[in-house]
């Protein structure tokens, strides 16, 4: 079952829609207006089936200027194009614009219906077939059929079908590892069943009851139902007009343009960096900052367009522009895109999506010029590399980069393990990647602020891991912690609870530093259960400082000295002492109270207090009005 997808184009009134219906029976102007003025002004749909399971999906467009828009919305997902051309008028100013929107789109390839053959004399037919053949010579379409038919009389009708078929059977497939996307070109409501939306499905398959999402809008939904032709179906194909039934979706939170998708697997953005190319025939040069109307998909955007590397692109020039949209677009790396002038509406260029996340640059360095080459030009695994590499310190986490790449689901866990094993990214864990040149500078400036630390605090064991984090440049949680683990795993890096030191880092102490840490201690040893305050401890050593004194700190750090509260410190044996003797006490007595700790310890209740809250603190005791009892006694 293949499915491919042809567009008409042309001129207004050259018989594309009788052509439609002459095909395949089904009249696709079903609006009264366009009954009334007979003219077509929506896309309209039809399709034909060949014996071999081919189908031909057919999207008629109108050819009026004034709805070039919805020309316009309505060939972005064509396979091939049927340039309808009226042999009694020949080439008219729409056949050209609808020709320069298939060339931008790069559709592939198609054919020319030279129509209403009954209308003109051979002679004439022969000069129109000249001017065509002229006019095709430097696009896609050059050396394609010219096929001549007429309607009013069935001549070429059979001839026209062969050689749709022929040109739908040489379509390549199209690809199964690639996001489904569907870019919706109608919404209406159906009495009982809600909302519907139609478009037509770019690649993959849905299914009913898949879990989507619309874009830009983020509204998830539940697949009530799918419908191909009218007839309902458990699953719709890459390249099928495809009616999605969405459950619980109010209509109106959904417009043309809006692309139905997996969740997560697109990302709606206000600035896309793409190629762009002025057409030959432009009215006048592309200014930087002129406001255009941006085309993807089934969309339309006004956007101020930036180009890169010059302040102005004449006919015919191409070069890099950044967009600024004024609304969300959503759109993969890839997609072709058109312009139009924002007045007069007409249009005058397009391109190919490059990046639908740029990163801040500041505009015509040579390095956004570098990247958007790259982008352009680099093979994938060369463009996901960039896109680490713009991520930075912070990297970027597997489904971001999906969702910012053209590649697919097999595909890019393929690239990004070739990357790895070519030592181009480091993989932090199993969903997050860091470029190595992130990886290595955050490596050698967390590795130079633990050497600049302990150069600032030589009696300092280490400093706190988020204090270092901080310094890192505030770096990414889990590319840090992955960092350190591995400093650690080395052997370059000790951590201890949540400070981190180099491993080569020891304190080391003069006699006169050392003379001090030996006093203060045994001086709270000596102490016991009634220390000496910092200060006082110190000023004994002849050493004026408070608690802060690094030397102090130093045996705090060590777990010598132990913090019982602000100011009052005990050393950890005369601490455990304290504790033995207060849990035999308890244990004896059931419950003491302060005055029974002071006899106990023969201290007074200024050390009596802060110990029997400690205690509490340490979850050893439970308070019980004025005394204490052993928790879970
Ligand atoms: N004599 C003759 N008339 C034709 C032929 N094909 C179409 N027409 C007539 O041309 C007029 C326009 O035909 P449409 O099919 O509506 O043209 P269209 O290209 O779809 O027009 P838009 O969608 O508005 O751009 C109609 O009156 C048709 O009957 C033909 O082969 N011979
Ligand atoms: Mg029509």
């Amino acid at each position: 079952m293949r499915h491919v997808v042809v567009g008409t184009a042309g001129h207004i009134d050259h018989g594309k829609t009788s052509l439609v219906k002459a095909l395949t029976g089904t009249d696709t102007d079903r609006l009264p207006e366009e009954k009334a003025r007979g003219i077509t002004i929506d896309l309209g749909f039809a399709f034909l089936e060949e014996p071999d399971g081919l189908t031909i999906e057919i999207v008629d467009v109108p050819g009026h200027e004034r709805f070039v828009k919805n020309m316009l919305a309505g060939v972005g997902g064509i396979d091939l194009v049927m340039l309808v051309i009226a042999a009694d008028e020949g080439v008219m100013p729409q056949t050209r614009e609808h020709l320069a929107i298939c060339s931008l789109l790069h559709i592939k390839s198609g054919l020319v219906v030279l129509t209403k053959t009954d209308l003109a004399e051979p002679d004439w037919i022969e000069l129109v077939q000249e001017d065509v053949r002229s006019l095709l010579e430097p696009t896609f379409l050059a050396g394609c059929p010219i096929v001549p038919v007429s309607v009013r009389t069935g001549a070429g009708l059979v001839a026209l079908r062969a050689e749709l078929a022929a040109l739908a059977r040489s379509v390549p497939v199209k690809g199964t590892d690639q996001t489904p996307r569907l870019p919706i070109d109608r919404v209406f409501t159906v009495r009982g069943f809600g909302t519907v939306v139609t478009g037509t499905l770019t690649a993959g398959a849905l299914a009913v009851d898949d879990r989507l999402e619309s874009y830009p809008r983020g509204v998830q939904f539940k697949v009530r139902g799918l419908q191909v032709h009218g007839r309902a179906v458990e699953r719709a194909a890459a390249g099928q007009r495809t009616a999605v039934n969405l459950q619980g979706v109010e209509r109106a939170a959904i417009e043309r343009g809006d692309v139905v998708a997996p969740p997560g697997a697109l990302v709606p953005t206000l600035l896309a960096d793409a190629t762009l190319e002025l057409l030959k025939d432009a009215p006048r040069p592309l200014k930087t900052r002129d406001r255009v109307r941006f085309h993807v998909g089934t969309q339309e955007v006004m956007a101020r367009v930036l180009l890169v590397d010059r302040t102005q692109l004449e006919p015919g020039e191409a070069s890099y522009g950044r967009f600024r949209l004024e609304a969300p677009i959503v759109a993969l790396p890839g997609d072709r895109f058109v312009v139009r002038s924002y007045s007069p509406i007409v249009t005058i260029g397009g391109g190919t999506v490059l990046d639908v996340v740029p990163p801040r640059f500041k505009r015509k360095t040579p390095a956004l010029l570098a990247h958007l080459t790259l982008l352009e030009r680099g093979t994938p695994a060369q463009v996901l590399e960039e896109h680490l590499k713009q991520a930075g310190a912070a990297g970027a986490r597997g489904a971001d980069l999906r969702a910012r790449t053209a590649f697919g689901p097999e595909r890019l866990p393929a690239l990004l393990d070739e990357l790895q094993k070519a030592g181009a990214i480091v993989a932090v864990d199993r969903e997050w990647y860091l470029h190595r040149e992130a990886n290595d500078r955050l490596r050698s400036q967390t590795l130079g602020l633990l050497e600049a630390f302990h150069a600032e605090n030589p009696l300092r064991a280490g400093i706190s891991r988020e204090e270092l984090r901080s310094r890192a440049g505030n770096a990414q949680e889990r590319v840090f912690d992955q960092l350190l683990t591995r400093l650690e795993a080395e052997g370059v890096v000790r951590s201890e609870r949540d400070q981190v030191r180099l491993a080569a880092h020891t304190i080391k102490l003069n006699a006169e530093q050392q003379k001090v840490v030996s006093g203060l201690e045994a001086d709270f040893l000596r102490a016991g259960a009634a220390p000496p305050s910092p200060e006082e401890a110190l000023a004994k050593l002849g050493v004026k400082g408070t608690e802060r004194h690094e030397l102090f700190q130093l045996l705090v750090a060590e777990r010598r000295l132990v913090r019982v509260k602000e100011s009052l410190y005990f050393h950890a044996d005369a601490l455990g002492a304290v504790q033995d003797k207060l849990i035999a006490c308890l244990r004896e007595k059931k419950d003491i109270g302060p005055a029974d700790v002071k006899d106990l310890l023969g201290i007074t209740r200024k050390y009596a207090i802060p110990l029997m809250e400690y205690f509490d603190a340490q979850r050893i005791t439970v308070r019980q009005g004025e005394r204490r009892v052993l928790r879970g006694a």
